[in-house]
């Protein structure tokens, strides 16, 4: 059968292959009309495809790929064949019709897993110049889509188009598009496996699964190259390994930034700032942070104080400190035109703003009136701006940095940011607003995390950003904007977090309780629930919209309240391993159900539960006056967490979920670490921290990671990674630690605390010797063997 593909007039496509050549790590084809096809092999699982249509390749630059990633020359076989030149690693075909260059990838059991439609195919863009480049794909039967960042709706994207624009999106509704950021990596999932394409392209892009046409995948951008890798699995967990890989992680975080939150818009003065602080200690509210919105800078100006509001802001950040308290502050774009304000003359004199191709000043309205806006695109306007952060962090003690408005956001204009024709220097390759749009906000957080880190004396910090592409997540976490308080949002919340997770960004989090809006005690109660399985745990409000502190509400919700930000301390350790995981392994830190099992085919459309880290699933109420949900359960047996009830997985359950629980359940096999509680990280000397057994009959791996929780250490190898193998049948249990690393842990005690034992234990016998039971091990132990009766 023959197909007939329909082109547009203006659609230009290859057309006569000419010859191809092979070098070291790639290999050039070539057609008539000046197009070069580059594939690339980058590594056995990720194929590079690259074209041109102008007969040479521009400059090879990225602000997404990792600089440590290991492009390693990998090894590939090349077949030259009647039709086809088939480019071959250990896992991937890559198969290139010799007519119209159409590519084809198959895995090594020449099963198709992604084929082209038009391929590659582009229009002569009128306006601006270069070419709207653009691909599409077959869109196989039963094929589901993930990923694509903060995009609010399903997580599954079948069937939906989006735009990637960074755009300042206040109070934004599911489905609205674009939002802040533009991540433009997805995952195919179909019955030979998953792959995924990451279309590394910062222009406005454009994604379609099958919403046009059903039967069709299609990407494209107004400018730029095509330019994508095509990741192979055959699992979405390993594309999604593989896609972080290339795009970086972030440093392992203070502990403290995993700790909670307390933000609004905003506290001032000083006095309210310190009450607040003062209330969450009075209350038993552990809480690690306290953030400062715009309203501590004199008339908005970057890295000043209003000295009304805040007199002594060391005095004030030193007393926080003193009861366990990091100081974060805002740092927006937007820079005071205002001949009297050093930071204004200092850009204006060094010629560090962004200007118009015709030489005039980008100016724009925002909060401290008309402003001008550094061109973070340019290494020494970086470099410039990482100092600036001197007297905040150096001088008067901020802990970490939050940055907003960098989409960049604009005042009181219909784009709601730049003008197109504005200049940037994109690391010395001068190029308009159009390419360099997308990526403003990561380069500002970049220039952040770098200045904030040269003022911290060798201790950690913390970074967010609203705005960014991909990568970003080398420098900084995100949260996810202007939210409502509405329950929709909280399902909003729960699979923008997931979607970011497995768009390489796990530290990441949304305003709970929600920014706009004032919520009912049961939403503030429902999202806490949920916020403390994010990373990034921070209630935030707009203050106009009434009280969201956790008091707010009264007293059962703020009872309730206080349980879950313990229950989040207690698992500090649990969520600060998972981090490491995905620092170390580059695993997503929340897991969607499709995620973790994807052979089972209803994990495909689930959305609301997931799993955070190895072992923990939860799944958010997302209901008002809800009292049960159901709950899909993967592949595993799952224990309660509340009643230690079991569960079996692959089948769907309707669970209790009283306003004071949510469903929360234990992987069978799983050793869960659990700190005391805490009022602050680091409050307590802890030498002993419980360890949570859950029984299997069978065999189960899991894992504690330890550092200093503060300082660079670990990279040098001051860490302790604990890998427990448990085996368990009728008569015993077994546990097996493995120790790697050299940090010396303060914890030198495990509490031994079993659930779901089959019958009682008659004996623990540590390292050969015979225990008393009840008695804590040493943390060191190799093995524990646990006789039951
Ligand atoms: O125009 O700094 O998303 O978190 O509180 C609003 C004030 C600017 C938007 C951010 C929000 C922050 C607010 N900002």
């Amino acid at each position: 059968m023959k197909e007939e593909i329909v082109y547009t007039d203006k659609e230009c496509y290859p057309k006569d292959f000419i010859r191809y050549s092979t070098h070291d790590n790639y290999v050039e084809l070539e057609s008539s009309e000046d197009l070069r096809l580059r594939i690339y092999i980058i590594s056995e699982y990720i194929i590079r495809v690259r074209y041109t249509i102008e007969g040479y390749f521009d400059r090879d630059f990225s602000y997404a790929i990792d600089e440590n990633f290991k492009f390693q020359n990998h090894k590939y076989d090349l077949a030259d064949n009647a039709n086809e030149l088939i480019i071959s690693t250990n896992s991937v075909k890559c198969c290139i019709n010799k007519v119209n260059l159409k590519i084809t990838f198959k895995n090594t059991d020449n099963q198709i897993l992604c084929e082209e439609e038009k391929g590659f195919h582009w229009e002569k863009n009128e306006t601006y110049g270069g070419y709207i480049v653009q691909n599409s794909k077959k869109s196989l039967k039963g094929e589901s889509y993930f990923g694509l960042g903060d995009k609010p709706t399903d997580l599954n994207i079948k069937g939906k188009k989006f735009t990637n624009w960074g755009t300042d999106e206040y109070g934004y509704h599911k489905d609205t598009d674009p939002l802040y950021k533009s991540i433009p990596i997805y995952y195919a999932l179909n019955d030979v496996g998953a792959y995924g394409i990451f279309f590394d392209n910062t222009y406005q892009s454009h994604f379609d699964f099958g919403k046009e046409r059903s039967d069709v995948t299609s990407f494209w951008a107004q400018g730029g190259e095509m330019n994508y890798y095509f990741i192979a699995g055959p699992k979405l967990m390993q594309v999604c390994q593989r896609y972080t890989a290339l795009t970086g992680v972030p440093e392992m975080p203070p502990m403290w930034a995993l700790g909670y939150q307390q933000c609004k818009w905003s506290y001032y003065p000083d006095t309210q700032v310190k009450e607040i602080a003062s209330k969450l200690r009075a209350l038993q509210i552990p809480c690690d942070a306290i953030y400062l919105d715009i309203d501590y800078m004199d008339g908005f100006r970057c890295f000043t104080w209003d000295k009304e509001k805040f007199p002594d802001p060391k005095g004030m950040v030193d007393t926080l400190k003193a009861q366990g308290f990091q100081t974060m502050v805002i740092i927006d774009p937007g820079i005071k035109k205002d001949k009297t304000y050093d930071v204004f003359t200092e850009g204006l004199e060094n010629d560090y703003f962004c200007k118009r191709i015709d030489g005039h000043y980008v100016e724009g309205k925002v909060w401290p009136g008309d402003c001008y806006f550094p061109d973070f695109t340019k290494p020494e306007v970086r470099e410039w701006w990482a100092g600036l952060y001197k007297g905040l962090i150096e001088d008067v003690g901020v802990a970490g940095v939050w940055n907003d408005m960098n989409e960049p956001a604009l005042f009181e204009v219909e784009s709601k940011t730049f003008p197109l024709n504005v200049l940037h220097d994109h690391d010395g390759h001068q190029t308009g607003h159009r390419k360099a749009h997308n990526i403003y906000g990561m380069q500002m957080a970049r220039a952040t995390a770098d200045g904030v880190k040269k003022f911290r004396n060798g201790q950690r910090t913390l970074i967010i950003t609203r705005s960014g592409y991909s990568g970003l997540q080398r420098y900084s976490s995100v949260w996810t904007g202007d939210n409502i308080a509405t329950f929709e949002h909280l399902w909003l919340a729960d699979v923008q977090a997931q979607r970011l997770a497995i768009s390489g960004i796990s530290f990441c989090g949304s305003d709970i309780g929600g920014f706009i809006n004032q919520p009912t005690p049961e939403l503030m109660i429902r999202w806490i629930q949920l916020g403390i399985f994010h990373p990034f745990c921070r209630v935030h409000s707009s203050g106009d919209h009434g009280d969201q502190e956790p008091w707010s509400f009264g007293e059962e919700c703020l009872n309730i309240f206080r349980k879950f930000v313990e229950i989040r301390y207690q698992l500090l350790p649990y969520i600060y391993t998972t981090f490491y995981q995905y620092h170390k392994e580059h695993l997503p830190m929340m897991r969607p159900l499709v995620f973790v099992d994807q052979k089972d085919k209803e994990t495909h459309n689930r959305d609301n539960e997931f799993l955070c880290g190895d072992h923990i699933l939860i799944c958010p109420v997302i209901e008002e006056k809800k009292r049960s949900t159901p709950v899909y359960f993967p592949s595993s047996n799952w224990y309660n967490m509340w009643t230690a009830e079991k569960y079996n997985g692959n089948k769907e359950y309707k669970i209790d979920a009283p306003l004071d629980q949510i469903p929360i359940f234990i992987r069978e096999g799983a050793i869960i670490p659990k700190y005391p509680i805490q009022q602050y990280v680091g409050e307590k000397n802890i030498d002993t921290i419980t360890l949570d057994i859950y029984y299997k009959e069978g065999d189960e791996h899991s894992y504690i990671y330890e550092d200093d929780k503060n300082g660079y250490g670990y990279e040098n190898g001051e860490y302790k990674y604990s890998t427990f193998q448990f085996s368990g049948n009728k008569g015993e249990v077994k546990i097996h630690q493995s120790i790697e690393g050299t940090y010396d842990s303060e914890i030198k005690n495990y509490v031994l605390n079993f659930i779901g034992l089959p019958s009682i234990v008659s004996e623990i016998i540590c390292d050969g010797k015979s225990q008393y039971l009840g008695q804590s091990i040493s943390s060191n132990f190799k093995e524990i063997i646990i006789k039951l009766s």
